[in-house]
Order: structure tokens, then C-alpha cells, then sequence
């Protein structure tokens, strides 16, 4: 991949496409200044004015024409969001005249800048560490208030300065075993065995717990994926309309109504879910019904949760239940719904005993609304162990997972290596390289390459 110039001036729409009150139009690099005052014409040039002001003036295309009536803000290196020399034209929102204000500053010299540019640059410049860049694209795409909330976290560098403190401390250690090394003719001991060991332990630990909340983090990121499934006519439709609150599905009283595969996203306090509804599960010689089960089971197998929906009028015998077990993927949080509670005369319901350990039974009538809210809170327990604390980290990005799981990993070797009694020089190996992996999450060490594949998934402008 070539290499992408960090010393020119890039331009860039950075509000969304589409019409608006105003648009702004940033411009960054060392010459942003002087490219800017090419186009723009106010009182002063920007080149001679402070940082962090704002100029009225207009812009001015190519042939002398004006294009629009701007405010311009000045920022200057460093106190800009590049880290550079910064120019933020607002002009007018319709995308006619801003793209022709963006077309104005390419003339005067700014070059179209790709996809996260911008952040890429201010990871460059030190403005902030890789997993604080991701944490911008993470934000900006977040779609329910928990995904906003660990991006935010993440903003703030908090990821970025544990992982940080973990890799120094490991550094820390590295030192001292080759120090030691050195003075192994002498017979010096700088560090005692138990000590080794339990500083190892304590950071494999820390990076253990880290990793382990991949897990929530995900289903925060993506949404949890929800698939309901149960026999034909069981009311999964209708159970999918009533959770979305829409008639979205086709409901009738006919079994094997629905075929395609259904997905809706909602958000469920402040938890992405998307929901699928399929079609019942019977053997059937029907093609499109065929393909339909065969869809639905190959959702079930992928999901996070598995919603099965029970007529306890339909499904009473044992072997069903076991049919319908056989679909479960081991680890898959699995909610049972008795539908259809309204026909069932109070206390005369056939009692469900298929669920085993760790599965919820939530009875309903999605017919009446009856059950939604419990059924509702087993979701979001399934989710998350609840409301994730604001101080704490949450590993949203499986990028940073993989880092910290090759991280422990090397951890763990180096651990057997100390306990089978072998040298310091065998144990630092292993230290250093579970250091070098975390500095991959902050970007103290990475390739062009890891870059590239961060910043062409940002948006243009940002
Ligand atoms: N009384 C009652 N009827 C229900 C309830 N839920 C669904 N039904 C009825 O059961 C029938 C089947 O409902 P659907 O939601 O289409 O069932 P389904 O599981 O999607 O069926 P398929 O798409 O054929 O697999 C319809 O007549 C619904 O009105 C309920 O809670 N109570
Ligand atoms: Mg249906």
C-alpha cells in the first residue's frame, strides 16, 4: 500500500453529506494558513491572526468569483485536533455551495483528504494514542448510549494509559531479569523467584480481566445478535412485532406463515439488539420452506441469544423439546418464552421443565402484551452483568482482544519458563514480546499496514 504524505494540506467536508444549516470544511497542515488565505478574503489574512479565533470573511474560487460568506476559526499547532496548523471554514449548509466552498480551498492548493485522515494524523502528531483514534470511529458510529459511553471512556485515553502502565511495568521487569544477567557469575539476585512469579501473575491477571469484558464489549459495539425460533404457529411473529413494537412481521393463524428471515435492530436500555425472526421448525417438503428453516437454524447457530418461543399447547411432548435443545450452540445464552399465557386458565398452565441450568423461562402472551417486560429484562441480564460502571474498561475492539490475548499468551510462557527453573534470558523473551504486543493497542509500536487498516474505515473529514 503507498505510503499517504503527512507534511501537505489536506481539505475535507467534515459535517455529514446532505443539506444543513451550516457546513465545516476543515483544513489542516503545516501551509493550512496559507492555502486558506488564497481562498479566503476577510479584514485580515489568517496567516497573521492568533489561534483559536474566529474571522468573517469570503471565499473566493479560482476565476475571482465568491462562492459563499464564511467564518473561518484558526487554530494553530499544536492546540488544533491535528496537531497541526488548522483552519475550520463554516459556510452554508446546501451541498451545492459547500462542495464548491471544499472545490475553492482544492484550487488553492489543499489536497482531498481520504478516509480519517485527520485522526490519523493526530495519532501521528501525539494528540492522542491509537486506541483513543478507533475510540473517535467508535463514537461517532455508536448507535445506543452504552456503546457511547465505552467509546467515550476510551476517548479519554482511559484504555490507552492502563495498557500503557501494564507494558511499563513489564518493561520494568524485563530490565531487572537482564540486568540480573549480568551478574550471574557473581551469583547477584535482583529479583527473587516468588517476586518474578507474582509480578507476572498480577499482569496476566490484569490483562485476563481486561480481555474478558471482549465479551460485553462486542454485543455493545455490534448489538447482540437475538434469534427467535420454535415450532411453526408458536408466536414467534408475533413475539418479534411485540418486542419492536410494530406490525413488521406477517402474523395468521396458519403455521409455516412466516419463510425469509426477519432482522430489525432496536435499542434496549441503551443496548443494541438485532432482532431475527424465523420460520417454524418442521419437516416439510416445500422448498421455500425448506430454505426458510434451513435460514433460520443457520441464524440460530450464529447468535448470541436464542429466544425459543413454546405454545405449551402444542409442544408438550418431551422429544420436541429435545428437537428444539439440538439447535442450541454450547455457550449460547438461551431464553425459553411459554407464549399464549392468556389461554391458559390462571394456575392451569402445563408447567415447562425443558430448560436446564442457567436458562431463563419468561412466561408471555405476545398477544397481550403480558410477560414483554420480564421477558425484556432476561434480555438485557443476558447482554451485560449490568450497567457498566464509567470507571471501568471495556475492550470494544477485537483488534485490541487479539493484541491482549497474544499479549497473555507470552505471559504464560514466560511463567512455565520461570517455573520449570529456566534462565532469566528464556523468561525476558517472553516478557519483552507480551510488551511489545500491548504497545500494539496504543500504537507505541505498529506498522503502516495495522494504520491503514484503522483509518480507511473512518469517514472522509474525520
Ligand atoms: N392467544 C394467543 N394467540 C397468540 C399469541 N401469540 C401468537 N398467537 C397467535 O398464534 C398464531 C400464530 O402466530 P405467529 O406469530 O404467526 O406464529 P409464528 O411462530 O410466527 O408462526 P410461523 O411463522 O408459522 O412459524 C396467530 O394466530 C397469532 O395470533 C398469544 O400470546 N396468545
Ligand atoms: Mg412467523
Amino acid at each position: 500500500m503507498k505510503a499517504v504524505p503527512t507534511n501537505d494540506t489536506i481539505v475535507a467536508i467534515a459535517t455529514p453529506p446532505g443539506s444543513g444549516a451550516i457546513a465545516v470544511i476543515r483544513l489542516s497542515g503545516p501551509a493550512a494558513l496559507v492555502v486558506a488565505d488564497r481562498a479566503f478574503k476577510g479584514r485580515t489574512s489568517l496567516a497573521g491572526v492568533p489561534g483559536s479565533t474566529v474571522h468573517h470573511g469570503f471565499i473566493v474560487n479560482g476565476a475571482g468569483e465568491r462562492v459563499d460568506e464564511v467564518l473561518a476559526t484558526v487554530f494553530r499547532a499544536p492546540h488544533s485536533y491535528t496537531g497541526e496548523d488548522l483552519v475550520e471554514v463554516g459556510c452554508h449548509g446546501g451541498r451545492d455551495v459547500s462542495s464548491r466552498v471544499l472545490f475553492a480551498l482544492v484550487e488553492a492548493g489543499g489536497r482531498n483528504a481520504g478516509p480519517g485522515e485527520f485522526t490519523r494524523r493526530a495519532f501521528l502528531n501525539g494528540k492522542m494514542d491509537l486506541s483513543q483514534a478507533e475510540a473517535v470511529m467508535g463514537l461517532i458510529a455508536a448507535e445506543s448510549r452504552a456503546a457511547g459511553r465505552v467509546s467515550l471512556a476510551q476517548l479519554e485515553g482511559r484504555l490507552g494509559r492502563r495498557v500503557s502502565e501494564l507494558r511499563r511495568s513489564l518493561l520494568d521487569l524485563c530490565a531487572l531479569l537482564e540486568l540480573e544477567l549480568d551478574f550471574v557469575e557473581e551469583g547477584l539476585t535482583l529479583l527473587a523467584r516468588p517476586e518474578i512469579e507474582l509480578r507476572l501473575k498480577a499482569t496476566a491477571g490484569e490483562i485476563e480481566c481486561m480481555s474478558a469484558t471482549y465479551s460485553s464489549g462486542r454485543l455493545l459495539r455490534d448489538g447482540a445478535g437475538v434469534v427467535l425460533l420454535g415450532r411453526p404457529n408458536a408466536g414467534k411473529s408475533s413475539l418479534f412485532n411485540a418486542l419492536l413494537r410494530e406490525a413488521r412481521a406477517i402474523v395468521t393463524p396458519h403455521p409455516g406463515t412466516t419463510r425469509d428471515l426477519l432482522e430489525e435492530s432496536l435499542v434496549l436500555r441503551g443496548i443494541p439488539i438485532r432482532l431475527h425472526d424465523t420460520a417454524g421448525l418442521r419437516d416439510s417438503q416445500e422448498p421455500a420452506e425448506m430454505e426458510g428453516v434451513r435460514r433460520g437454524i443457520s441464524a440460530a447457530t450464529g447468535a448470541d441469544i436464542l429466544i425459543v418461543v413454546i405454545d405449551p399447547e402444542d409442544v408438550p411432548e418431551l422429544n420436541e423439546i429435545t428437537r428444539l435443545r439440538g439447535r442450541i450452540t454450547p455457550g449460547q445464552k438461551v431464553i425459553w418464552a411459554i407464549n399464549k399465557q392468556d389461554k391458559c386458565k390462571t394456575g392451569a398452565g402445563p408447567i415447562f421443565t425443558g430448560a436446564q441450568e442457567g436458562e431463563q423461562i419468561v412466561p408471555i402472551s405476545a398477544l397481550t402484551g403480558a410477560g414483554l417486560h420480564d421477558l425484556e429484562e432476561a434480555l438485557i441480564s443476558s447482554v451485560s452483568t449490568g450497567e457498566i460502571p464509567i470507571e471501568s474498561i471495556t475492550i470494544t475492539s477485537e483488534r485490541h482482544f487479539k493484541a491482549l490475548k497474544n499479549s497473555l499468551r507470552r505471559l504464560d510462557s514466560a511463567l512455565e519458563a520461570h517455573q520449570v527453573g529456566l534462565s532469566n534470558e528464556f523468561i525476558s523473551v517472553d516478557v519483552k514480546e507480551a510488551a511489545d504486543l500491548l504497545a500494539e493497542i496504543t500504537g507505541e509500536i505498529t506498522s503502516d499496514e495495522v494504520l491503514n487498516s484503522i483509518f480507511e474505515r473512518f469517514c472522509i473529514g474525520k
